[in-house]
C-alpha cells in the first residue's frame, strides 16, 4: 500500500508539454469537422503516432470483435459496429432504453469469454426506476451480425442493478470486465450519495464479482449474508470507471476521486478502500475529508493523483508492438486530455508517463495487432489507433 507522491511529478510534465499541448488543439482544430480526418499526428516527444479512423457521437465504450472489427457504445443509447478496413460503420438493433442525462446514458459493451461459441455480448446503462430515481444495470443477449455491417442483439435480459435506484444523474460507475476465473466484475459507482459506499445492504461503491448469468459465485466474501450484500468483492469505492485484470490474474481498478483523489486500487477480496471516511482528496464544496493515513484500516491507492486526471477507461497491455510497455497500464484523461501510462512494480503502481492528447479521452482498447485504440470523450469524438512513432 505505498503511496507514491505524484505531484511534483506531474506539475513538472505538464509544464514541460505546455507547447505540445496548444500545437495538439490548433491541429485538432484545423481539422474538417463534418469529414472522417485522415492526417496522423506524430509528435516528436511522443512515441506513438496517432492516427484517426472515425468519429462518433459521444463514444462511452468500445471493444473487438473476434472479426477484427469493433462495437462501439454511444452515451445517448446507440450501440455500432465499425470496420476498420472499409471505415464503414452499422447498427445493432435490440439495445436496451437507457436514461441519458448527466453521466448517464449506456455504459460498458464487452463480450463473453466464450463469445465466438455463444455470441454473448454484455452492455451496461442507466435504467430508469420509479419516480425520478435511475440506476446502473447490465443486461446480456446474444448478437447476432447481419450481411449489412450491423446486427441485432436477442434474448436481452437484465442480469444485475443496482440497488437501491436513486435520484440525480452521476457516477453510475458501471465497468465491466470478465476475471481469468470466468467470473463477471462490475464496477459500481455511489451514485453521487457518499455513505451508500459503506453500507454493506447496498451495492452502491463497491466492485460486484458476479457468475456471467448473473448469480452470486458461492465463493464470493460476503456470500453468506445474501441479498446484494452477497455480490460484494469490495466497498468504499466513489466512480470507479477502470478495471483491468494483470497477466497474473491480479485486478486492478481506478476511481475518480473527490477533488484531488484520483485513486488506482489494487483490488483485494473483502477490502474496504475508505470512501467517504478517507480520501486522499476532499470535497469539491471544501470540506476536507481525512487522508487515507489517519485511518490505516482502510485500503489505501496504490497512487493517487492531485490535481486530478479524471480517469477512464483501463488497459493493461499485453501486445508485442510496444515491447517496452508490456504488462503496463494505460488510462484515458478527461480533465486532463491525457493518456497515462501506468508502471506496475508488484503489488505497487506509479505514473510513469502522460501523453498529451489535446482532447478528452473516455476509452481504451488494446486491438489485435497490438495497437492502442483511443476513443475521445464528446459529440465528435474520435477513434484513434496509436503506432509506434518510426
Ligand atoms: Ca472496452
Ligand atoms: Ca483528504
Amino acid at each position: 500500500m505505498t503511496k507514491y507522491l505524484l505531484t511534483a511529478a506531474i506539475a513538472t510534465v505538464l509544464a514541460a508539454c505546455n507547447n505540445t499541448s496548444d500545437a495538439a488543439s490548433a491541429a485538432a482544430q484545423a481539422l474538417p469537422a463534418a469529414a472522417t480526418p485522415a492526417a496522423a499526428t506524430a509528435d516528436a516527444d511522443k512515441p506513438f503516432t496517432a492516427t484517426p479512423a472515425a468519429e462518433f457521437n459521444q463514444p462511452w465504450a468500445m471493444t473487438f470483435l473476434p472479426d477484427g472489427r469493433l462495437l462501439v457504445s454511444e452515451r445517448q443509447g446507440a450501440l455500432k459496429v465499425f470496420d476498420i478496413a472499409s471505415k464503414k460503420t452499422g447498427n445493432v438493433s435490440g439495445v436496451p432504453a437507457v436514461d441519458y442525462g448527466g453521466q448517464g446514458g449506456f455504459g460498458d459493451v464487452v463480450l463473453h469469454p466464450q463469445f465466438a461459441s455463444n455470441g454473448l455480448v454484455y452492455v451496461s446503462y442507466a435504467e430508469k426506476g420509479d419516480g425520478d430515481t435511475r440506476g446502473a444495470a447490465v443486461a446480456r443477449g446474444k448478437l447476432t451480425l447481419d450481411g449489412n455491417g450491423g446486427g441485432a442483439l436477442s434474448a436481452m435480459k437484465v442480469i444485475w442493478r443496482q440497488s437501491p435506484k436513486v435520484t440525480d444523474r452521476g457516477h453510475y460507475g458501471h465497468r465491466i470486465a470478465f476475471g481469468p476465473d470466468g467470473k463477471l466484475w462490475i464496477s459500481s459507482g455511489e451514485r453521487q450519495k457518499f455513505d451508500p459506499a459503506q453500507d454493506m445492504k447496498s451495492n452502491l461503491g463497491k466492485i460486484v464479482r458476479l457468475n456471467d448469468d448473473g448469480s452470486v459465485p458461492a465463493d464470493n466474501p460476503f456470500a453468506e449474508q445474501g441479498g446484494v450484500t452477497a455480490q460484494i468483492w469490495s466497498l468504499g469505492h466513489r466512480n470507479p470507471l477502470g478495471l483491468a485484470f494483470n497477466a497474473q490474474g491480479q485486478l486492478w481498478e481506478h476511481e475518480m476521486g473527490p477533488k484531488g483523489g484520483d485513486e488506482i486500487n489494487r483490488i483485494e477480496r473483502g477490502a474496504n478502500y475508505g470512501y467517504p471516511i478517507v480520501s486522499n482528496g476532499d470535497h469539491y464544496d471544501g470540506k476536507i475529508i481525512p487522508d487515507h493515513d489517519t485511518r490505516p484500516e482502510f485500503n489505501a491507492p496504490e497512487a493517487s493523483w492531485n490535481p486530478v486526471i479524471s480517469p477512464a477507461g483501463f488497459v493493461i497491455y499485453s501486445g508485442d508492438l510496444f515491447p517496452d510497455w508490456k504488462g503496463d497500464g494505460f488510462i484515458g484523461g478527461l480533465s486532463s486530455q491525457s493518456l497515462v501510462r501506468i508502471e506496475f512494480d508488484g503489488d505497487k503502481a506509479r505514473e510513469a508517463a502522460r501523453y498529451e492528447m489535446g482532447a478528452r479521452i473516455r476509452e481504451i482498447e488494446q486491438g489485435p495487432d497490438g495497437a492502442i485504440w483511443l476513443l475521445e470523450d464528446g459529440t465528435q469524438g474520435r477513434l484513434l489507433k496509436l503506432t509506434p512513432a518510426s
